[in-house]
């Protein structure tokens, strides 16, 4: 399973291809509307998303609700392009007037001018821009579609908001309650203090990131190799996870605590009730590049977003001159929305590895081999 994606920010469309689905797998197309709403919502999100209403329009591979084995293509309509059309239009349009020169500190601007040959980084920030995440959640919920056919599940929320963090560890059951909550936080007293710290960010200019959790319930062991490098499962689950817009870090299990911990502290006791299970998690779920049975739990660093409304010193590469960098409107927090995007693209990235090891053209095929693993 690959996804390619295409489309500006404030272009006409989005649109995504995905290669290598097997025939006969259930689209719920409704499921992927709750998903790009889902992605639009959270506490701290700016005007844009008053404009914008997410939707998939399949526009290849399903008949009648089913894949046929063939490219599925989807589209979602931006629907500011209307306000845009005049400047981002491909042929005809008028590039002087919404030319930005006051590069960001954190986003794509100066260097992606630099390297595209350009003296207006919108060419570059329409790209770079996260809006192109809607289409990473329309093949992430496909994927998380024919990873539930098999019995996976993936779950999430937000473990924290600009320093605010929530210590605690949850069932996986109760993950989806996050997604009720105004900033996907299961502590509600400590999302009230998120969402303070959100308004009074938001009076002084500035913006949050956060940190969020992803897990994955259900998967048998042996997804992933140790035979290669680039095929260990925490490897490309990592990548899948650092290729989101403002991800900085990434952890998988105890993490980053691993170093601070020797190893009878970090290690899983190994024992058999008819199945080989781990006493603890710390590995989060692999070992060698490999699931070994145990729920997946990576956790991620969002930065905060790099568009501020007091605006951060910078150069105008128009002058030279010292400058304020640009902003006219911008979310003070989108953490919420990284969290469905994570849950998405782990989900693209597992499914293709399931697919990988599996092989299989149709779902009954894969379901079969599926079952049959220990
Ligand atoms: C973004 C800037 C904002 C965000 C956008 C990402 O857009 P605008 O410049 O139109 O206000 O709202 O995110 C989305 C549009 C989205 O749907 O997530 C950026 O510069 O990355």
């Amino acid at each position: 399973m690959k996804l390619t994606t295409a489309g500006e920010s404030h272009g006409k469309v989005l649109v995504g291809i995905i290669e290598g689905l097997p025939s006969n797998l259930y689209i719920d197309i409704e499921e992927i509307d709750y998903y790009l709403a889902l992605r639009q919502s959270g506490y701290g999100r700016g005007g844009r998303q008053k404009i914008e209403r997410d939707r998939v329009e399949i526009l290849s591979g399903v008949r009648n609700g089913r894949t046929l084995g063939s490219p599925l293509a989807f589209g979602i309509k931006n629907y500011d392009y209307e306000n845009w059309k005049q400047f981002m239009a491909p042929e005809g349009c008028d590039e002087t007037k919404r030319m930005l020169t006051k590069v960001r500190p954190g986003h794509a601007d100066l260097t992606g001018m630099l390297k595209y040959d350009t003296d207006d980084a919108r060419n570059i920030l329409e790209r770079a821009s996260a809006r192109e995440t809607a289409a990473r959640v329309v093949a992430g919920t496909i994927a998380r579609q024919f990873l539930r056919a098999l019995g996976v599940e993936i779950g999430g929320y937000v473990k924290g908001i600009c320093g605010i963090a929530d210590p605690a560890v949850y069932p996986f059951e109760r993950l989806s309650e996050a997604k009720n909550e105004p900033l996907f936080m299961l502590d509600k007293q400590l999302q009230s203090k998120a969402e303070r710290l959100i308004d009074n960010l938001k009076s002084d200019g500035d913006t949050a990131g956060g940190l969020i959790e992803i897990r994955v319930a259900g998967l048998k062991s042996g997804f992933g190799s140790c035979m290669q490098y680039s095929t260990k499962l925490d490897s490309v689950l990592c990548g899948a996870v650092m290729s989101v817009q403002a991800i900085k870090g990434v952890e998988i299990g105890l993490g980053f605590g691993c170093a601070d911990l020797p190893g009878s502290k970090v290690h899983d006791e190994i024992y058999y009730d008819g199945a080989y299970r781990r006493k603890t998690n710390n590995a989060g779920g692999i070992e060698g590049g490999m699931s070994n049975g145990e729920e997946i739990v990576l956790r991620a660093a969002m930065k905060p977003i790099p568009t501020l409304m007091r605006g951060l010193e910078t150069v105008d590469y128009a002058t030279g001159e010292r400058s304020r960098a640009a902003g006219e409107r911008s979310d003070v927090a989108a953490v919420c929305a990284a969290e469905t995007v994570l849950e998405s693209v782990v989900s693209t990235a597992l499914a293709e590895v399931v697919s990988a090891r599996l092989g299989g053209d149709n779902m009954s095929e894969i379901i079969e081999r599926y079952g049959k693993l220990k």
